[in-house]
């Protein structure tokens, strides 16, 4: 049976339009708003921050009731929350790593602060802690040892996975920015990874397809990688021109055939029958109206819809008479054919 497919989008996804060169271009919205979006444009989970929740370092005795006021707004509006993921790199505490950061404070606060966000995790009803390792990396090779920054990062991750046994851990790997070079740059290192952790059946992996574009590797080949090992718990689509700053484009916008071969795979695999979102991962462009910077989630979402058409199309008796005389041409005028709406 056909996959019924369920989308997320993260807050940070609705956003002002400030760059690195100019500040925000656009008013911000309230999260009742984003919210209001969300549900308009057919969308079912929200991604969060732990601060997106509520304020970081909130003393515990806060907590309860604060997390109750946001779950309370996503149920009136038809949503649940997808994960939630520490964020640590925006605090001073986390400029040097902070899972590997050489200051043993630092450390302590990463672990810390990430116990709090599984606590939030738990109060919001959700199982997954999403992993983006920002600042798990050096600016130059020489300031940390790195084989004693994988086994930190190891501690990390053992100390979340015995803090609650019922979490998952989903690593979302990227091979820079913030970082010049990181740790653990692809997916395929944070599986390897996974093995070493005390429980490899509740550690796996969300993919980006920016960050495997940016690691110069294949989103769709990433994918299945992590399929075949049971191990692609959620994704962020989106798309990449090339290796520039991280854009965060609309999915399918820059490559239309990246985009079909991503989602191919996740038909093939029956992805999203077990209940993984898929989430999105797109900012709205600098100059987009405010009234109408919601664009980018409709159309990504739209663009994924019609691949999966696309996908549900292509006959595979067709496929297989191409891969039986090795006329890979042939099969891929018929894919490209296909995408231009030709057949
Ligand atoms: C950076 C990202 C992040 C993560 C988010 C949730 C800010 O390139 O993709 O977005 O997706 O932190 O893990
Ligand atoms: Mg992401």
């Amino acid at each position: 049976m056909a996959t019924q497919y369920r989308f997320s989008f993260g807050p940070w996804n609705l956003h002002e339009g400030a760059d690195p060169f100019g500040p925000p271009v656009r008013p911000s919205r309230s999260f009742e708003e984003k919210l209001q979006i969300a549900q308009r444009l057919g969308f079912h989970g929200i991604q969060f921050h732990d601060d997106d929740v509520i304020p970081a370092d909130l003393p515990a005795p806060q907590m309860e009731a604060a997390v109750a006021v946001v779950k309370r707004m996503l149920e009136d509006h038809g949503l649940e929350a997808e994960f939630i993921a520490p964020r640590l790199w925006e605090d001073p505490r986390t400029g040097d790593g902070p899972v590997t950061s050489n200051c043993a404070q630092e450390r302590a606060y990463a672990i810390d602060r990430s116990k709090r966000a599984v606590d939030i995790a738990h109060m919001i009803g959700t199982k997954d802690i999403v992993w983006w390792p920002a600042r798990e990396g050096t600016y130059i090779r020489e300031a940390k040892r790195a084989t004693e920054s994988f086994a930190y990062m190891l501690d990390y991750a053992n100390a979340l996975l015995e803090y609650d046994s019922s979490i998952r851990i989903l690593g979302e790997m990227k091979p820079n920015e913030p970082m010049d070079l990181m740790y653990m740059p692809t997916t395929g290192h944070f599986l390897a990874f996974c093995y070493k952790t005390i429980d490899p059946s509740r550690t796996g992996v969300l993919i980006e397809s920016a960050h495997a574009i940016l690691a110069g590797l294949d989103p769709s080949d990433e994918m299945a990688y992590a399929l075949w090992h049971d191990k692609l718990w959620s994704v962020h689509l989106n798309d990449q021109n090339g290796l520039k700053y991280d854009q965060d484009k609309a999915f399918g916008t820059v490559d239309i055939r990246r985009a079909f071969n991503q989602v191919w795979v996740l038909e093939q695999a029956g992805y999203g029958a077990k209940g993984e979102w898929v989430g999105l991962d797109v900012k709205a462009m600098r100059t987009q109206p405010h009234d109408i910077a919601w664009r980018h989630l409709e159309n990504s979402k739209e663009i994924f819809f019609q691949l999966v058409e696309v996908a549900r199309r292509v006959d595979p008796n067709e496929i297989q008479d191409f891969r039986d005389q090795r006329d890979y041409e042939g099969l891929e005028l018929l894919i490209v054919k296909q995408l231009m709406g030709l057949r």
